[in-house]
């Protein structure tokens, strides 16, 4: 029997491959509008201060790479075939579709590298594919919303947790917090009821349960500065309380909003997070990011194959 062919539609941020494309992409990123020379010179710096460029763009290729490699080994009733698609920069998401357009794909099922849903985030990426579907007409997609829930995800990070909590001395662990952050959304987005805050939290709750850590909390970072509220508490105003009020002497940081090492890891984290623990007093750890760790891989092809069953419905 030949295996089904499935477009494989991976989705993801995208970051600055040179200095040159910074203003494009920023400009993406504000919906057309050109940030202001201020704004520019400041991202620029932050790139510079992790080495240039982000690693990003390597890392997003390296997770689909090796995501449809895993696919095509795990399983022999599906071949699949991935396309990277990304939100503000080449190769786009709607040129990701064009593509497996021309190569007669039919049947695709879309996943975006971020755990957590939110109609303001991955719901953008998921319009994107599916209207670009929808006009070229003879692809039906399977998108997948979010994937937080995967054993194997949570079971990454809580190895990776543990392995930090395990250096710091029995005697110390008392005075040591696992802080879970995700990316900051706009506020407005708790009017409509969004998942994306309680997505966080159980993911948060999975991996202090998974990995028996004692105290946690959670924060909000990389806020956009666009004068309107954005959730909180922010997470440098939570290490400030946590060391003034708990005394924490050991923060280990888990972004778990985020798939992979990139500015806003190696920036807002490494950095800034970092510079104000230690100016307090305290010791900064990071684990390592999912990148292309096997028991993450597993994961994101559970959920693939999870959407599979989809097709077939979407299929008959
Ligand atoms: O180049 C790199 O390594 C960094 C890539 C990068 C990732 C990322 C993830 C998320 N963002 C999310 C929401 C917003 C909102 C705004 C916003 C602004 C920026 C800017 C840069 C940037 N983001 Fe990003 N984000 C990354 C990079 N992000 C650069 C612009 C300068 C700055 O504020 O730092 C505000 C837009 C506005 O001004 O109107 C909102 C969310 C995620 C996680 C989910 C996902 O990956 O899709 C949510 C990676």
């Amino acid at each position: 029997m030949s295996k089904q062919q499935i477009g494989l539609l991976i989705m993801a941020y995208g970051t600055p491959y040179k200095k040159e494309d910074i203003v494009p992409y920023y400009t993406a990123i504000r919906h057309g509008r050109r940030p202001s020379d201020e704004q520019i010179d400041d991202l620029t710096r932050r790139y510079e201060a992790i080495g240039g460029v982000s690693p990003l763009a390597r890392l997003t290729q390296e997770q689909a790479d090796a995501l449809a490699e895993r696919l095509n080994a795990l399983q022999t009733e599906y071949t699949f075939r991935s396309y990277l698609g990304l939100k503000y920069i080449q190769p786009f998401i709607e040129g990701a579709v064009a593509a497996m357009e021309k190569d007669g794909v039919k049947q695709a099922v879309s996943l975006a590298l971020a755990p957590h849903y939110s109609r303001f985030s991955v719901q953008s990426y998921i319009d994107r594919a599916q209207s670009k579907a929808a006009e070229l007409g003879g692809i039906s997609i399977v998108s997948l919303k979010s994937w937080f829930t995967e054993k194997k995800f949570i079971e990454f990070w809580a190895n990776s947790v543990r392995a930090i909590y395990d250096q710091i001395p029995q005697n110390e662990h008392d005075q040591t917090v696992v802080l879970f952050t995700a990316h900051s959304l706009p506020e407005r987005i708790l009017k409509d009821g969004d998942p994306y805050p309680e997505q966080v939290k159980q993911t948060a709750l999975a991996i202090v349960d998974a990995a028996r850590i004692g105290n946690y909390a959670q924060a909000w970072q990389s806020a956009g500065k666009t004068g309107e509220p954005w959730l909180g508490p922010d997470v440098l105003e939570e290490i400030k309380s946590l060391r003034r009020d708990k005394k924490y002497t050991h923060f280990i940081f888990c972004p778990i909003g985020f798939v992979s090492e990139h500015l806003e890891v190696l920036y807002d984290n490494d950095q800034r997070c970092r510079q104000l623990v230690e100016s307090l007093g305290a010791a900064y750890y990071r684990p390592q990011m999912p990148d292309t760790d096997p028991l993450f891989i597993d994961a994101l092809a559970s959920a693939v194959l999870n959407a599979c069953q989809d097709l077939h419905v979407s299929a008959q």
